[in-house]
This record gives structure tokens, C-alpha cells and sequence, in this order.
């Protein structure tokens, strides 16, 4: 399987995040790629390559443009009043209740404004490493519309939490939407994609809600109990045309094996199926891992191998695009126990 990646996604380090009201150093760090990389190498069944050159239009398929000139200047603004020494972050939200949703001229105000949560600080390099993630994800989606069968775009940072004007959740821009937007603008009619990182991936739901032509799949810890808190539950169902095109498969934290897990993963399969996709692509977290420092499932390197059958089984051109995943050291050979179950039904079905 053919994998991309890029060295330049190593320009977006984040020192802290602030967990139980302490700074803590960031989970999503480069090292997770690092991990992936190792593993694949010693797998042998992987060629890996740099990502093409695209500009930054891509990122206004779906997301808006004030929204991507904010993530171009903010550091540069944050510096003018700051000097470098910390991490751009925000301290302060726009509620959905009792604010006017109205962009302010202020850096600290802007923060704010495109941002939900505070694990999504920016950096003087960071959107060189955001834009390289995009890329990764496009020439992944190139490489299925050439004809490949399967790729691996491994970016960081990851994307799924990014919505068309929102950060959060270690995410900028999201690159799992924008790689099926492109798979959409090159002959894919139906694109499906599916999230199984164990947090809901808010951001590709947001933007694919109101359409038909790409369905959003999520199997994810409850929020009712764990982040994103406000979204991913069942009843979002999509919106308008979009009616029917969203299924959320909450699971409870703790407790979920796999024999919760599977017969989620068969629902959303059946899911996939049923809409006839044309293309597959998969947020592929690895933070159900039973290890994972910050996550609440009980899957191992065993239910992964599995999970890359069952989707090899759908026999769709398969796209996976790094999601989360912060358990580094087992990280890679899980990560490569998913890819290979999946090439392993390709091989049988050749
Ligand atoms: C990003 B991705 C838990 C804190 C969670 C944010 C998690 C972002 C996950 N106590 N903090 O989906 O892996
Ligand atoms: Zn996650």
C-alpha cells in the first residue's frame, strides 16, 4: 500500500494543553507519526512517499475563507502583542448563548471566535505543518482517482474535529472532508466516509450534514461522557437532503470490547453499503486502543486486524487518513495492524 507522508508536518509542535487544570505536554506531538513510520518500515509491504504540491484553495472547498486567512495570520498577529514564547491559544468562547456571533478585529477575540475548545494552539510553523497534512490527504485521494486501490495519507495534525470556521481537538483544517470533496470532484458520485476514532469527528459531520453525495459514518465514545460533549449523538441524522446521511454510533466508555464494538462496526458497514458508495474514506483513530492515555475503549492489536478485514471486505477504493491515537509506543503496529487485515482481503480478492 502506497503511504504519504511528509517530514514538514514536523513544523507543528504544541507544548501544552491544559488537562484536569494543569498544563500538560501535548499528546498530539510528531513522535506519533515517528511511531507509525517505524512500523510500517519494518512491515515491508508499504511504499512511502512525499505528498504534491497543492496551494490552499482546497481548504475552501469546506471551510470558509475567513476562517482560513485567520489560520494564516494568527500567529503573526499573536506575536505583534505577544512576542514568541508561548503558543498562540484562546482563553475566552463565543457561546452559542447570550454572545453576538459577530468576528472581532482582536487576536484574542478571533481565538476565540474559530476555536471551541483549547487543545488547538498555533504555532510560528504551524500552518506550513496544516497545509502539508492537506496535501497528504489530496494526493492520497489522487492516487485512488489514478486508479490505486487503497492509500494511507499518515497527517498530522489530524483534522476530523475541524468544522468549516472551527478548531479544536488538535485540528485546523479538516482533511478527511477535503480529500472527499476531491474524490467528489473527480468522478467519485457517492463518497462514504467512516470515523472510528474514538472521539465523534464534529468537524466532518458539520460539514457534510445538508448533503446526499457524501455520507458521514462515526462509531465514537458517548458525549453524553466524553469530548466532544456537545455533538455525535444518535439522533443527528442530517439535515435537509443531507436527511438520512449521518448515522452516529455512540458506544459507552469503559465497558466497550468488542463485542460492542463489532456489531457497531457490522451496523455501520451495512450503512455503507446500502448507500452504494463509490469511494471509501476512513478517519482512522487509534485511540480506542485499551492503553490510550486519553480515550475509553478496550480494543487491541487483535479487534484491529479484524476491523482492516471487514473493511477490506466492502472492496471499495479505500483512503485512509491519520486521525488520533496517543498510546506512541504500541501506536505504529496498531496502526499497521488495521492496514494490514485490509490488504490482506485485497490479496485474496486479486
Ligand atoms: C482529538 B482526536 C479528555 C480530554 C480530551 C481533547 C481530545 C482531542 C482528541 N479528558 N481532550 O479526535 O483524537
Ligand atoms: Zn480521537
Amino acid at each position: 500500500m502506497k503511504v504519504i507522508y511528509t517530514d514538514k508536518q514536523r513544523l507543528h509542535r504544541v507544548k501544552y494543553e491544559f488537562l484536569s487544570g494543569e498544563p500538560t505536554p501535548c499528546f498530539e506531538k510528531p513522535e506519533r507519526a515517528d511511531m507509525v513510520l517505524n512500523a510500517i518500515h519494518q512491515h515491508g509491504g508499504f511504499t512511502v512517499s512525499e505528498p504534491a504540491v497543492f496551494g490552499i484553495e482546497p481548504m475552501h472547498w469546506v471551510h470558509t475563507p475567513d476562517y482560513v486567512a485567520f489560520l494564516q495570520s494568527a500567529w503573526s498577529e499573536w506575536e505583534a502583542r505577544y512576542g514568541d514564547e508561548h503558543d498562540a491559544s484562546p482563553y475566552c468562547f463565543v457561546s452559542p448563548r447570550h454572545l453576538r456571533h459577530r468576528i472581532p478585529k482582536d487576536i484574542e477575540g478571533k481565538l476565540g471566535y474559530y476555536s471551541f475548545d483549547m487543545t488547538a494552539a498555533i504555532t510560528k510553523t504551524s500552518f506550513e505543518a496544516i497545509h502539508a497534512a492537506m496535501e497528504c490527504a489530496l494526493t492520497g485521494a489522487d492516487l485512488l482517482v489514478n486508479g490505486e486501490k487503497a492509500a494511507f495519507a499518515l497527517c498530522r495534525p489530524p483534522g476530523h474535529h475541524a468544522a468549516p470556521d472551527l478548531m479544536g481537538g488538535y485540528c485546523y483544517i479538516n482533511n478527511a472532508a477535503i480529500a472527499a470533496e476531491s474524490l467528489r470532484r473527480q468522478g467519485k458520485d457517492k463518497v462514504a466516509i467512516l470515523d472510528i476514532d474514538y472521539h465523534h469527528g464534529n468537524g466532518t459531520q458539520s460539514i457534510f450534514y445538508e448533503r446526499d453525495d457524501v455520507l458521514f459514518v462515526s462509531i465514537h465514545g458517548d458525549p453524553d461522557y466524553d469530548y466532544p460533549h456537545y455533538i455525535g449523538f444518535d439522533d443527528e441524522i442530517g439535515e435537509g437532503k443531507g436527511e438520512g446521511f449521518n448515522l452516529n454510533l455512540p458506544l459507552p466508555q469503559g465497558k466497550t470490547d468488542w463485542s460492542l464494538y463489532g456489531p457497531a462496526l457490522a451496523t455501520a458497514l451495512e450503512k455503507i453499503r446500502a448507500f452504494g458508495a463509490d469511494a471509501l474514506v476512513i478517519s482512522l483513530g487509534m485511540d480506542t486502543y485499551e492503553h490510550d492515555p486519553i480515550s475509553f475503549f478496550k480494543l487491541n492489536r487483535t479487534d484491529y486486524a479484524e476491523i482492516g478485514r471487514q473493511l477490506g471486505t466492502l472492496d471499495l477504493p479505500t483512503l485512509f487518513v491519520f486521525e488520533g491515537g496517543y498510546a506512541v509506543d504500541d501506536l505504529g503496529y496498531n496502526t499497521v495492524a488495521v492496514l494490514d487485515g485490509f490488504m490482506r482481503v485485497q490479496n485474496d480478492n486479486a
